[in-house]
């Protein structure tokens, strides 16, 4: 018998020490590599060159409430040989520079502050970087802490925002604003590096535009799994790609996803439901479409376009216009997943991977219009109440039947309330999760918290009432192997020609065989046979045949998923290493020339590194007015899924392939787990490389 250790001795032993210890080889190869610098930053200094070529068009509310920053053009950033003269004096001089986390996590965040902070070095040994702990409440509240080389080194191409933490907290009140620039000031701030999403740069904007006065400069990262920063200017050129942390969080979902695809392929009896994140825009789902050919994934963008050509063609006989034809409600979206599912039904296949965007709802008319108008109702009372609408209402009940006055006022003739009688009625038909979910606190921007909501089980409840229907129809049916069908037959001594024709609607027709939509019970079962004329009145079902039949009743098992926080906390991928480290080194190089109001950027990311150019692009032109909490808001314009881009229409040709409803194997692609190093990771996101074809 091997002697026992004390658990002492076991935690103490070198092997388990080794085995356990957080530094592993992962741990030590990441934070051993060094991501290669764009060409310019190899230079001793650079310099900013203003591009006229690039045409935005400004938005009027942002000229009025911007004018210091309006006039900003893209700056491009050039390598400058010596480092003498006054532009090189100052780049090199000492400056205090403060980074701040704004928003959800995203994978590179760590890479951002390790180029400010190598720049920062490179430039002049006495720089200081300074990180605002907990997002902007550090900035308001002056929680800060100097970073250092070592924890820079502890978290280079490492994940997640550890190192100074984020939040949500939006700097939108001229309270909050005196605050953050009282603490700018009091630390000797040079510059404040926002890196967030299009709320962050929103107000990283706002915060430039305020503290220009003190010579603080503020500068924008473009941060975000969801993807939906692009930028292009009005003629089309893409200056920004991507946002950082996509690439990563992708390839996370899709590595998940994969497994899913294969372990349904070879279980063969669940649907697997995959919500993955991205609040409003699908650009993650279409990139995980891309990645994996899951059987089913839905596009917001690609939804809202649809239009009901029966509802048109039924309005234009009547001279009239249906507007409900336009666009998609939750009653079609089931029948186009129901589709899919019956048609794979038909040829045996009784699993599956759906990918459903978290946002899917925003593009869905009727659910669009209650989160738009419950966004108005909450915003109101919240400006007209000492008490806030979610303390007041606490219990759902509470809330609807403070919507139901709202609907019995505007009976009455109120003309404030923007909620009647039609939605308070529409409303209650909803689940009560559902109802609860759209109710939910928005978020310090005024967004809608998609996260939180069981987008998946409102539209699954749909989808399976809609099975059921089409079962008890004899529509839906699980398609028999015609070879397997024969052979049961064969072996049980039967005539399967004799049985055919009488079971299937497309006997000797299809290598699937359907049972006929008149069989949908072992009654209906016997009563064929009977009326065929193969068996007796009272006789018993042949086993093999009630095996087949048996085998022909669909039975729609799921699993449902959710990848989001676990994508967003991963490691990020060579992609995003690269880009995240060279986005901090741009970050260094605006300030250092005096820059303010940009957001740093690298252009030709779709392109080989060698063509990457990075540069500042001016916030305040990419600003438009948009509802938010019931008002309309200056913010940054979200980029959604282009229906006309390359990315989507390779995944929409591929549509039917996918799907796979044909006898045979899927299509199912595996793209592997992120690698840091090895050849199996794509180097950067296929809706990237896709997109970049033909410009
Ligand atoms: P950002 O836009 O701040 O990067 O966050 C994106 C996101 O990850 C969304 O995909 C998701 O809907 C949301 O954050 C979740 O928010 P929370 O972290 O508050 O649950």
């Amino acid at each position: 018998m091997p002697e026992t250790l004390s658990t002492d001795k076991l935690l103490s032993h070198p092997e388990v020490m080794r085995v356990i210890d957080k530094v592993n080889p992962e741990f030590i190869e990441r934070t051993a590599y060094r991501p290669p610098a764009c060409d310019v930053f190899t230079a001793p200094a650079t310099e900013l060159i203003g591009d006229d070529s690039y045409y935005f068009e400004t938005d009027r509310e942002a000229q009025a409430l911007l004018p210091g920053i309006i006039g900003n053009k893209v700056q491009r950033i050039k390598g400058k040989a010596g480092s003498e003269g006054a532009t090189a004096k100052d780049y090199t001089h000492c400056r205090t520079i403060g980074i701040v986390f704004s928003g959800g996590p995203a994978p590179g965040g760590h890479n951002v502050i390790a180029g400010i902070y190598d720049a920062a070095k490179k430039a002049n040994p006495e720089n200081v970087i300074l990180g605002f702990l907990m997002g902007p409440d550090g900035i308001i509240e002056n929680e800060v802490i100097e970073i250092t080389g070592a924890m820079v080194d502890a978290h280079r191409n490492m994940g997640g925002f550890t190192m100074i933490k984020t939040g949500r907290t939006k700097i939108d009140t001229s309270k909050k604003m005196a605050l953050s620039r009282e603490t700018c000031k009091k630390l000797n701030l040079d510059a404040l590096v926002v890196v967030g999403g299009d709320d962050s740069n929103t107000n990283a904007a706002f915060l430039a535009q305020e503290m220009a006065a003190d010579g603080i400069q503020v500068i924008g990262v473009p941060k975000t799994i969801d993807g939906d920063i692009q930028v292009r200017d009005a003629t089309g050129e893409v200056l920004c790609a991507m946002s950082f942390g996509f690439h990563t969080a992708a390839r996370a979902f899709a590595n998940a996803i994969g497994n899913l695809c294969t372990d349904s392929s070879s279980d063969v009896k669940y649907w697997h439901i995959c919500k993955v994140m991205g609040r409003v825009a699908s650009h993650l789902a279409l990139e995980v479409a891309l990645q994996t050919h899951a059987n089913m994934t839905l596009i917001g963008e690609d939804l809202a376009d649809y239009t009901d050509q029966r509802r048109l063609e039924r309005a234009a006989a009547d001279n009239t216009t249906d507007y409900s034809a336009y666009g998609i409600t939750l009653r079609h979206l089931s029948r186009v997943i129901c589709d899919g599912i019956v048609r794979r039904a038909a040829v045996g296949k009784k699993y599956g991977v759906i990918v459903i965007p978290e946002g899917i709802l925003e593009f869905v008319n009727e659910i669009q219009v209650f989160i738009l108008k419950l966004n108005t109702i909450i915003a109101d009372y919240n400006t007209t109440h000492d008490r806030g609408f979610h303390k007041t209402f606490s219990m759902l009940e509470d809330k609807l039947e403070f919507l139901r006055r709202l609907a019995r006022q505007s009976e009455e003739g109120a003309s404030t309330t923007v909620w009647n009688r039609r939605d308070d009625d529409l409303f209650n038909d909803l689940p009560a999760f559902f109802q609860e979910g759209l109710l939910m606190e928005r978020d310090s921007h005024g967004n809608f918290p998609f996260s939180q909501v069981e987008t998946d089980k409102v539209i699954m409840g749909m989808v399976k009432d809609y099975l059921e229907i089409l079962r008890e129809q004899g529509r839906y049916k699980v398609g028999i192997e015609a070879a397997y069908y024969q052979k049961t037959l064969e072996k049980a001594g039967l005539d399967p020609a004799l049985f055919g024709p009488v079971l299937f609607r497309n006997w000797a027709k299809a290598p699937y065989l359907l049972v006929k939509a008149s069989i949908i019970s072992i009654k209906t079962l016997a009563q064929a046979l009977e009326a065929a004329g193969i068996m007796g009145r009272g006789e018993p079902i042949p086993a093999p045949v009630e095996k087949i039949y048996k085998k022909s009743v669909p039975e729609f098992k799921t699993q449902t998923h959710f990848y989001g926080y676990d994508g967003r906390g991963s490691d990020p991928t060579r992609f995003d290493c690269i880009y995240t480290y060279n986005l901090g080194l741009t970050v260094f190089n605006l300030v250092a020339n005096g820059a303010t109001g940009q957001m740093a950027a690298i252009k030709n990311l779709e392109g080989d590194f060698s063509t990457w150019e990075p540069m500042g692009i001016p916030i305040a032109s990419l600003m438009h007015l948009e509802e938010r909490k019931g008002k309309l808001e200056l913010v940054i314009e979200k980029s959604t899924v282009d229906i006309n881009s390359n990315a989507f229409r390779v995944a929409e040709a591929s549509r039917e392939d996918w799907l796979a409803a044909h006898p045979g194997e899927d299509h199912f692609r595996k793209p592997g787990p992120i690698r840091f190093t090895g050849k199996s990771e794509e180097d950067r996101p296929i809706t990237l490389a896709l997109n970049a074809i033909g410009r």
